[in-house]
């Protein structure tokens, strides 16, 4: 039998069906290795500064800060480019070391509130803060003190979003961005999900997106007049997940140990890849896209497989793997001849990546880019 004491800890749900609701922080660092930058050479504050490759070798921009964004410079465009939108861009090469250490302080800022970290690349992190007792229990008044620590011990300034779940955590620390943050409460929850447009959502990309809109959907909102069933016969598995973001339900733990297995990048096509020639033609930039993510992992595990991931045209789809210790073009251009030829349709997506040994210690390994896979449109990295 119950008690009233019972009943009075669990307000939200009176019957002992779910648990009260999370408290998620999403905490993201305001365009990182410039604000690294610029805290290392402050004349360069009020001026535009972007980290990134040199323009003429197919450079492209990492980041830049808020001032050169005014411009209309943009991660990953081609720097060449950005030296055309702002020509008094300040464009420094990134240095991996000073971003790394800002990260590790980063995160043991973090850990000082929770044990439950999970971090997504070197300048963004999910907190679960649930029954955390500290700043009287409110996540809000964390958040607060965590940037202001980020601000005081690190120099460089972050966003934050709070809320019941990761999905609308994520979202709600670009809102206030830079230098800001914002809370979805629970009761608030139904209502800024519903007005959020279709590509907030984790996992639909530009092509995805557009889809949608051909379809009527712009909005989460939108997306509620289908059922389940309709949004997986439209998106296929995805569509489950469909049916309950778009709702504002997302279940995912904050995971903090979170062990790198592999390192992927993809792509989906505007317009469908036609034949096998056309996907081939369109694997080295996808090969270049991944060794620069490769070439930005830490004490990386050892390779031991390489894979291709092939989507095609109806949504069915494919993954070739083979054992290897390196990533290798070659072998991935062989692994695309096989994955393409089990279906020899026009093709969506198209991905490629490796896989780690397994017995790797990873405990180095948290901080690392580890960007959620972005199925449409472009490129992601995933774990
Ligand atoms: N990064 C990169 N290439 C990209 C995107 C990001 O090398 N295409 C690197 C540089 C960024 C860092 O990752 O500083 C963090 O990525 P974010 O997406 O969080 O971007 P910023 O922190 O730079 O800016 P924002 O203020 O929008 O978070
Ligand atoms: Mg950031």
């Amino acid at each position: 039998m119950r008690d009233s004491a019972a009943i009075v800890d669990s307000p939200y749900d009176p019957c002992g069906a779910a648990a009260a609701p999370r408290k998620v922080i999403h905490c993201d660092c305001d365009c990182f290795y410039a604000a690294v930058e610029v805290r290392d050479a402050p004349e360069l504050a009020g001026r535009p500064v972007a980290v990134g490759g040199r323009p003429g070798a197919r450079g492209v921009i990492a980041t830049c800060n808020y001032e050169a964004r005014a411009f209309g410079v943009r991660s990953a465009m081609s720097s060449s480019h950005a030296l055309r939108l702002c020509p008094e861009l300040v464009l420094l090469p990134p240095d991996f070391e000073r971003y790394r250490a800002a990260s590790r302080q980063i995160l043991a800022i973090y850990r000082d509130y929770t044990t439950l970290v999970e971090p997504l690349s070197l300048d963004e992190a999910y907190l679960d803060v649930s029954g955390v007792e500290r700043c009287r229990g409110s996540a809000t008044l964390m958040a607060q003190e965590i940037r202001a620590r980020i601000r005081a011990e690190v120099g460089i300034t972050a966003s934050a979003g709070i809320a019941p779940n990761k999905f609308i955590a994520k979202v709600a620390s670009d809102w206030n961005k830079p230098d800001g943050q914002f809370v979805v409460r629970p009761a608030e929850v139904d209502a800024f999900v519903a007005a959020l447009p279709v590509g907030k959502i984790f996992g639909v990309g530009k092509v995805t997106a557009q889809r949608m809109h051909r379809l009527g959907a712009h909005t989460c909102g939108d997306l509620r007049a289908w059922t389940q069933a309709e949004l997986v016969a439209e998106f296929g598995r995805f569509g489950a997940s469909l049916h309950r973001l778009c709702r504002g339900v997302d279940e995912r733990p904050v995971a903090p140990d979170r062990v790198r297995k592999s390192l992927s990048v993809e792509t989906t096509y505007t317009d469908d890849l036609p034949d096998l020639a056309a996907c081939r033609a369109a694997l080295p930039a996808l090969a270049e896209d991944f060794g620069r993510r490769f070439a930005r992992l830490q004490d990386a595990a050892a390779v031991n497989k390489a894979f291709v991931k092939v989507k095609f045209a109806d949504f069915s789809q494919t993954t070739v793997e083979r054992a290897a210790d390196a990533p290798s073009l070659a072998l991935w251009l062989n692994l695309l001849d096989e994955g393409h030829a089990r279906r020899a349709r026009p093709v969506r997506l198209l991905g490629i990546g490796v896989r780690f040994a397994e017995e790797t210690d990873v405990a180095g390994q948290l901080a690392l880019f580890d960007e959620a896979p972005v199925p449409d449109g472009r490129t992601g990295a995933s774990v």
